[in-house]
């Protein structure tokens, strides 16, 4: 199928979150999040520009992805020319990846998963906590998702809390269901080595992110010292950098962020993982039903055993708020979408109601 690029609209849109939600170096009120509309030769396609809206995170925002689509992807793609001369802007680039392969894979009539070769039915629900200012508003928030049948609670920590934290929430999470924590690479390696030594004894599931995102000799040491797994997310910038932490022993798991690296290289990174025989978890990005939709899709493949951030939409946007259709949880899981593409779109009144700027490109500008 033809995948010629005949015109794309940006939708940016703004989905206030139930609550807010902090981790160690950011809290975020509103999901800001850039929809990707393209029509090609095939048909339309959606995809989503998961870029945060500060560069707190792994320094990619929405506002330089918007740039980067316009004045250098969309140009190239307009153009029928591969993106092999522009680096970096990975989300940028895999809303775009997600929207033109939406389209293909519609007008084919399969589904995302199918041409993946991704065949479960369904991934355990995990959920991520924000950090909050005292321990029983995070030990009831805990025993809430626990009661809605969430799989793994992941807990946000930075510096001076993670311990307090963790033995809260593990109090509220029993047997079958995981626990870890994330840290976004807020610890220095000496403080990391304080905070495994308290928190070794929780049986956690993984701590995602201790140390920063190029500290790649630091978190290898704390593998080698520490008995709780280490799983890396930002240091995880392509399927090469994964296969690199990997050799280097750096890491017990990856966090694949399908929003951050695209659907292609997440599956490669997946590959890698399968080779390197360390374990995969799916990584969200606060995701709209749209991003959430290809999230599961990667996160149906074999290599995914670990539980990670696969969220309900009611987790964030509440019961009605998410764009699409929402995601919710059947004992403990979320169904993967079956209908061609993504199987899912955003419902066009609430598309509307959230868009806070609409732009239409085509290739004569
Ligand atoms: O570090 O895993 C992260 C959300 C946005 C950016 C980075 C991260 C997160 C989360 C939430 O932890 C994951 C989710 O979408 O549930
Ligand atoms: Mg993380």
């Amino acid at each position: 199928m033809d995948d010629a690029l005949r015109e794309v609209e940006l939708f940016r849109v703004r989905l206030p979150l139930v609550a807010p939600f902090r981790t160690a170096n950011v809290t975020t009120a509103v999901k800001e999040a850039l929809l990707l509309r393209v029509r090609t030769a095939a048909g339309v396609g959606w995809g989503e520009c998961t870029a945060p809206a500060t560069p707190a995170y792994d320094g990619e925002t929405i506002d330089d992805a918007r740039l980067a689509l316009r004045d250098h992807l969309l140009p190239r793609a307009f153009a029928g020319a591969g993106l092999a001369d522009v680096r970096g802007h990975t989300s940028a680039r895999a809303a775009l990846e997600c929207a033109v392969l939406d389209a293909r894979l519609r007008a084919d009539g399969i589904s995302l998963a199918r041409w993946l070769g991704a065949g479960r039915p369904a991934v355990d629900a995990g959920v991520a906590v924000g950090l909050v200012d005292d321990l029983d508003t995070l030990r009831r928030a805990v025993a809430a998702y626990v009661e809605a049948g969430y799989r793994r609670i992941k807990c946000k920590i930075e510096p001076g809390n993670g311990v307090a934290v963790l033995a809260a929430a593990r109090a509220e999470v029993g047997p079958g269901v995981s626990l870890a924590a994330d840290a976004n690479g807020s610890y220095a390696l000496d403080e990391a080595r304080r905070l495994f030594d308290d928190i070794d004894g929780l049986a956690l599931q993984c701590v995602e992110q201790p140390c920063a995102p190029e500290a790649v000799a630091d978190h290898a040491t704390l593998v080698e010292q520490v008995r709780t797994p280490i799983c890396l997310d930002e240091t995880i910038t392509s399927a090469t950098v994964a296969s690199d932490v990997i050799a280097r022993r750096a890491c017990d798991a990856l966090a694949i962020k399908v929003g951050r690296l695209g659907i292609e290289e997440s599956k490669r990174t997946h590959d890698a993982c399968v080779l390197g025989s360390i374990a995969a978890l799916p990584g969200g990005m606060l995701e709209t039903g749209v991003g959430r939709a290809a999230l599961l899709a990667v996160a149906a493949l074999p290599g995914f055993t670990l539980a990670g951030d696969c969220s309900a939409s009611e987790r964030f946007f509440g019961v009605d708020g998410d764009l699409t259709e929402p995601f919710v949880i059947h004992d403990g899981k979320l169904r993967v979408p079956t209908g061609p593409g993504l199987g899912v779109e955003p419902i066009p009144d609430r598309l509307a109601r959230c868009t806070v700027a609409h732009e239409r490109l085509t290739p004569r500008g």
